[in-house]
């Protein structure tokens, strides 16, 4: 009797605490990329590196862009498109269903010199709705309107730095650092929108790790840890990036948030929006995060009784760090960018 008492209370609690789980689906309505400030650069080449069928225009002065897709897209990964150089811009006609073929892509993109950013989607040629984001800029857009940013960028003339040509010389030999014959290039791969818990706002995304167009691929063969992602600024400074690594999480993690644990219970394949649900399962991954933030607080302490991390942190303009983290962010587009041989 005892024994079926015990099965009754166990059912009971289960049931309670799955009746009281609400979900919360939150609306990813924008489309950007990570908020990380390193930068990638792709040349405009004299000739393509596909065999491409061209659009029937006047191609003097053409020279043609590569952008990777995916490691994911396993027999052509670039894509190619196409750049005609005008008066005041460039007209681009990107190959955006990859079938190598430029006269099929809809109407060619115009991107003013005068304009900063350009973005267009990628799409699967199985499924219209999985779309993959790029991003072209002609000055980084976390280094524009910031003196120091571009300064290391680019000389006094504009042109691209000697080291960052030397640099990128590698994938293309064309590259001379002139204005307007290379682009930076990122991926749009994050679908983000903002989730109220327990009446304090969170930014969080879906980030397409493997550059698909598909925001819920939990398994990847080829690839155990390139699999699909969640985000959430747990610190709340508005950012969400690939850098804090205790706020990124696999769709099937379990996750804590002021002290309590949620789930993703519905994750929309094309990133439209996600469902968080409360749980009361303790994971290794909330574990290690739980034990990581201890040894981070323990570490704050430390440095505050020593008198020594408050000190060092005011005599460093945190921007003069950057450049150095600029190199790491050379390797964004999936290849591994090595430096020259001296
Ligand atoms: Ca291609
Ligand atoms: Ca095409
Ligand atoms: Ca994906």
């Amino acid at each position: 009797m005892r024994f079926r008492l015990f099965f009754l209370v166990i059912i009971v609690s289960g049931w309670a605490a799955s009746g009281a789980a609400q979900e919360i689906t939150v609306t990813l309505a924008q489309r950007t990329a990570l908020d990380n400030d390193g930068f990638h650069i792709q040349g405009l080449r004299a000739a393509p590196t596909e065999t491409l069928t061209l659009p029937g225009v006047d191609t003097t002065g053409a020279s043609f862009l590569e952008v990777f897709y995916s490691w994911d897209i396993p027999d052509d990964h670039m894509v190619s498109a196409l750049v005609l150089p005008g008066e005041d811009g460039q007209t681009l006609f990107v190959d955006l269903n990859n079938d190598e073929d430029l006269t099929n892509d809809g109407d060619p993109l115009f991107f003013p010199f005068d304009q900063n950013e350009l973005q267009f989607f990628l799409v699967d040629a199985s499924d219209p709705e999985q779309r993959a984001g790029r991003s072209l800029q002609r000055v980084p857009n976390y280094a524009l309107g910031d003196s120091v940013q571009t300064a290391f960028i680019f000389d006094e003339a504009g042109h691209l730095k000697e080291r960052w040509v030397d640099f990128w010389k590698q994938h293309n030999p064309d590259l001379d650092g002139s204005p307007n014959t290379y682009f930076f290039d990122q991926y749009v791969d994050l679908s983000r929108g903002t989730v109220e818990l327990d009446g304090v706002a969170y930014a969080v995304a879906l980030h397409d790790y493997n550059q698909t167009g598909r925001f819920d691929d939990v398994e990847n063969a080829r690839k155990p840890t390139s699999v699909d992602r969640f985000i959430i600024d747990l610190g709340r400074d508005g950012k969400l990036t690939s850098r804090v690594t205790t706020e990124i999480f696999k769709l099937n993690d379990i996750f804590e948030v002021a002290g309590k644990r949620y789930r993703l219970q519905n994750v929309d394949p094309y990133g439209r929006s996600v469902t968080l649900v409360e749980t009361d399962v303790l994971s290794q991954g909330v574990r290690r995060a739980t034990r990581r933030r201890r040894r981070g607080l323990e570490r704050d302490a430390r440095r505050k009784l020593l008198g020594s991390g408050a000190d060092d942190d005011r005599g460093r303009d945190p921007r003069h760090a950057k450049p150095a983290r600029a190199l790491r962010a050379a390797e964004l587009l999936g290849r591994v960018v090595r430096p020259l041989p001296r």
